[in-house]
């Protein structure tokens, strides 16, 4: 009885908080491979709920830390969104993706509250336990307006739950914070954005050695919050590594992601106009980097020659971590220990996968977005996993930490092979794909390697490949399988891809549906330039073909 008198009290509060934000009519959200996302305008009611469901969340949990982080990553602008981060750091686990979905479209703050309740049924979850969340958000002038909508949800609470505001910052330090805070035996690290800046400095000193100080290194900040901390960064690291940040732009409207960034580069496979002007790629043995808009994200290029662009993206990161990884576990003495793999998506170019192959590493391809190849990262003991567009990290399981830690080594060198495997465990962001992170690793094994740019470059060369939008009628009905690599649907569509990839040398194609926009994805490689234009053209048309033929049928039917 007592219960359903607490239970009345709360849901009056959380009502009160989400009449103040209404669901805007006519919008459905989703949430997708990343959260939710799109202009920020739409989103207040969306942040509120979630808010709500992190509470939920948290209370399922006996009360661990769940992250919330307010951000639309590399997107324009105007847009903004918010994802949800689990205890240990990772993605929200999939299974509570519709739950997400179904408080975000209730149409009125009673069904909200039906549906609240229903899932804490279904769960059994006591809406009345503690919980515990922390927020961040990334500098997207709809954010302080966002953070007040999740504060309003919050508040409904009152003193039950524990409420912690990090600020401005990064995606990774967010899920840095989050894995921190539940971390029960206090080694993952201190749960403050200061203990990740010390974390991260302490072990890249550690791991540079006598090698230092580094040559400076360029990097495009995407005018968003990577530039906060870089700079925060710096402090903590000295000369040791001087960052030279650019586009670090955070008052100028619509700066955000413009022109510049790791998307940017990935996609126009060109400089980012403000580094061109500069001329800052054009002295000998320099390479830069680009972050993201909220830095989860990174890629590297150069100039060969001076003169022509170079990508060294997420493939190419991985191999150089991989490859570096696997000489120190040889050098360890570990090789029959450790089981060292790397998790790719579809997207990686073929080549890299050959690469590695080639190195007796295994690949595992899973399907796009980081929670997938985050959990299949798992399954190693040290688990390299990276998106070709820069998402990415490196997992050290914690009997592998175990291992490294007990060690006895027999020599010096196996000595330092230990030291440094434990090192990257640290600088290397284990919760998710940290652009910061990933940037002192790539620093670390290139002075580790004594290679510049063009070195690690060299270790492969990409195949010419395609990446087309197609726009469709409907994507819902185009399923993948197989991680994505092959369609089961539309029926026949499949063979039809199949036989144009077989008329072209080393041709590879795939079409699956997008995650976070309303269109379909081609993606074409081959020997050739050409080929590869050819090919992803053929099989754009396909896709089109195939579409319009089930709209057909479907208006058909109808009718
Ligand atoms: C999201 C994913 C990213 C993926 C991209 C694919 C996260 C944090 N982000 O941005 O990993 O590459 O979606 O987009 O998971 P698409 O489905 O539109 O191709
Ligand atoms: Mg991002």
């Amino acid at each position: 009885m007592a219960q359903t008198q607490d239970n009345s009290a709360l849901f009056a509060a959380i009502s009160k908080a989400a009449d103040q934000y209404p669901k805007p009519e006519g919008v459905t959200f989703s949430y997708g491979t990343a959260g939710f996302r799109t202009l920020g305008s739409r989103l207040p009611s969306v942040i509120l709920r979630v808010g709500l469901l992190a509470v939920l969340r948290s209370q399922r949990l006996n009360g661990s830390t769940i992250g919330v982080m307010v951000t639309a990553s590399h997107n324009p602008e105007p847009d903004n969104g918010v994802k949800l981060v689990d205890p240990a750091g990772e993605m929200l686990e999939q299974s509570w993706e519709a739950h997400a979905t179904k408080l975000a479209n209730c149409a009125t703050t009673a069904d909200l509250i039906a549906a609240y309740e229903s899932i804490a049924t279904a769960l059994r979850i006591n809406v009345n336990a503690p919980a515990s969340v922390v927020y961040a958000r990334d500098t997207r002038p709809s954010g302080p307006e966002l953070i007040k909508a999740l504060e309003t949800g919050l508040a409904a609470y009152g003193s039950q739950i524990k409420v912690s505001d990090i600020g401005i910052t990064t995606t990774p330090v967010l899920h840095y914070v989050v894995k921190a805070t539940n971390d029960k035996t206090g080694l993952y690290g201190t749960p403050t954005i200061e203990g990740y800046y010390v974390k991260l400095a302490t072990a890249f000193q550690t791991l540079v050695g006598n090698r230092g100080p580094l040559a400076p290194l360029y990097v495009d900040c995407a005018n968003g919050v990577g530039a906060i901390a870089l700079a925060d960064f710096q402090k903590h690291i000295g000369e040791l590594l001087p960052l030279k940040a650019i586009n670090t732009d955070l008052d100028k409207a619509g700066a955000l992601n413009y022109q510049c960034g790791a998307d940017f580069v990935k996609t126009k496979q060109q400089l980012p106009p403000s580094v061109a002007a500069a001329g800052y790629l054009s002295a000998p043995k320099t390479h830069a980097c680009s972050f993201d808009g909220d830095a989860d994200r990174i890629v590297y290029y150069y100039l060969r020659d001076g003169k022509h662009f170079r990508l060294l993206d997420g493939d190419k990161i991985a191999v150089l971590a991989a490859l570096f990884i696997g000489d120190l576990i040889a050098r360890a003495g570990l090789t029959d220990k450790i089981k060292l793999g790397v998790v790719q998506t579809a997207y990686a170019n073929g080549s890299s996968t050959k690469f590695i192959n080639h190195r007796n590493i295994p690949v595992t391809c899973t399907p796009t977005g980081v929670k997938h190849l985050h959990h299949a990262a798992l399954r190693y003991d040290i688990g390299v996993y990276f998106e070709a567009n820069g998402h990415g990290t490196v997992l050290f399981s914690d009997e592998v930490l175990e291992t490294l830690k007990n060690a006895e080594p027999e020599s010096p060198d196996q000595k330092n092979a230990i030291k440094n495997l434990i090192a990257l465990s640290e600088v290397i962001n284990q919760a998710v794909g940290d652009a910061l992170s990933d940037l002192l690793l790539v620093e670390v094994v290139l002075a580790h390697r004594g290679y510049g740019a063009e070195e690690w470059d060299e270790s492969y060369e990409d195949l010419p490949n395609r990446l087309v939008k197609v726009e469709v009628p409907d994507r819902s009905i185009f399923l993948t399988t197989d991680a994505e690599r092959k369609l089961t649907s539309p029926a026949g569509l499949q063979a039809l891809i199949d036989e144009a990839v077989s008329k072209v040398e080393l041709g590879r194609s795939f079409v699956r549906p997008s995650g976070t926009e309303d269109c379909v994805r081609v993606y074409a490689e081959a020997a050739s330039s050409s080929a590869a234009e050819g090919l992803a053209i053929t099989v754009s048309d396909l896709v089109k073909e195939g579409a319009a033929k089930v709209a057909a049928e479907k208006a058909g039917t109808v009718a």
